[in-house]
């Protein structure tokens, strides 16, 4: 079967989001998260052909347009990964936005905001657009909360490491410096990478079922690994190296990861309400988190979370996918 998909391509802060504007599957479901199953269930392939090599790499993201489940909102977004579907994620949220902006691809019912609907949840974003360009994007995140703190894991070559678990649209484990761990900027990227494949199946090998949604079970376990350490520049809050999918370190400051730190900062008594969070991303690119109010998330203590970034848009992309002529259609890993 030949399937054609026309994909515009986008960087956020260095991270790549490659949104499918037309050929995207018919979903079933009330919802994106039930959306997201049946896309899991029937249509991965999709996923596989367009993130990954030859079409995609090991960082490729993106997101699937869909028309919003409730006429009071704008938009409904699938994300898509060399990892799998995300339920949140805010560097793809930024670029999904500009892109969906910049090329008309949505039509904010009031200019400037756009309630958008993911598996995670409603994210409230507003934009500041200069002729055609859109200059940056802001989103009120999900409800984030620091889920557990000072767990251990044996780590190769650095031993006994120290980490909190906190949610921000997915579960980060965050490892600071430490004992064991001098901070991010003492280590290569493929160093950190290489530790991350580890320690993330050790996590969830020694603490399984410890990290689900309290309102979604189908958001579960630590699927990435925020380490922290020096900025780059030193007016920044922190840097970050966060590690997802099987090989990649997000060359944005991950939206979902520096939600999670928010939550995890506010959580210890180390940010304020309002307080402005300059998160560095491995590459140095940023940006400012703030936790907007505190609320709850099944009794227990949770924020909201806004992150603010940019994006550029960089090409048009009609990607062929044809099973009957090219054996790697459905993409690869090494
Ligand atoms: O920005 O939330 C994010 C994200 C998740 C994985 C890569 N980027």
């Amino acid at each position: 079967m030949k399937k054609t998909f026309f994909c515009i391509d986008a960087h956020t802060c260095g991270n790549p989001v490659r949104v499918v504007a037309g050929g995207g599957p018919n979903l079933s479901g009330a919802s994106m998260s039930e959306k997201r199953q049946h896309f899991l269930k029937e249509y991965d392939w999709i996923r596989k052909g367009l993130m990954f090599e030859p079409r995609g790499h090991d960082m490729m993201s993106g997101s699937i347009l869909f028309p919003p489940h409730n006429p009071e909102n704008d938009v409904a977004v699938l994300f898509i990964e060399t990892s799998g579907c995300l339920p949140m994620c805010g560097h793809g949220t930024i670029g999904t936005i500009t892109i969906a902006i910049e090329e008309g691809l949505v039509s904010p019912k009031f200019p400037g905001k756009i309630k958008m609907e993911t598996p995670a949840g409603l994210v409230e974003i507003e934009y500041q657009q200069t002729g055609k360009k859109v200059d940056w994007v802001r989103l009120t995140n999900v409800k984030s909360y620091l889920a557990a703190e000072d767990l251990t894991i044996e780590c190769p070559e650095l031993g006994e490491i120290t980490f909190d678990v906190a949610y921000g649209g997915n579960y980060y484990a965050i490892v600071d410096p430490q004992k064991n761990f001098s901070g991010i900027h003492n280590f290569t990227a493929s160093k950190i990478i290489q530790y991350s494949q580890i320690v993330r199946n050790r996590i969830n090998e020694k603490y399984p079922n410890m990290f689900i949604h309290p309102e979604n079970d189908t958001i579960r376990d630590v699927t990435h690994i925020l380490w922290t350490g020096n900025p780059i520049d030193p007016t920044s809050s922190g840097r970050n190296a966060v590690f997802y999918g099987n090989k990649a370190i997000d060359r944005s400051p991950c939206g979902t990861g520096t939600s999670a730190r928010l939550a995890q900062l506010y959580a210890k008594g180390k940010l304020q309400l309002g307080e402005e969070f300059i998160h560095e991303s491995f590459i140095g690119s940023k940006f400012i988190g703030r936790v907007v109010k505190e609320t709850t998330l099944n009794g227990k203590q949770a924020i909201i979370p806004s992150i603010e970034g940019w994006a550029k848009v960089y090409g048009y992309n009609t990607i062929i996918i044809d099973d009957e002529d090219d054996p790697y259609a459905h993409g690869f890993q090494v």
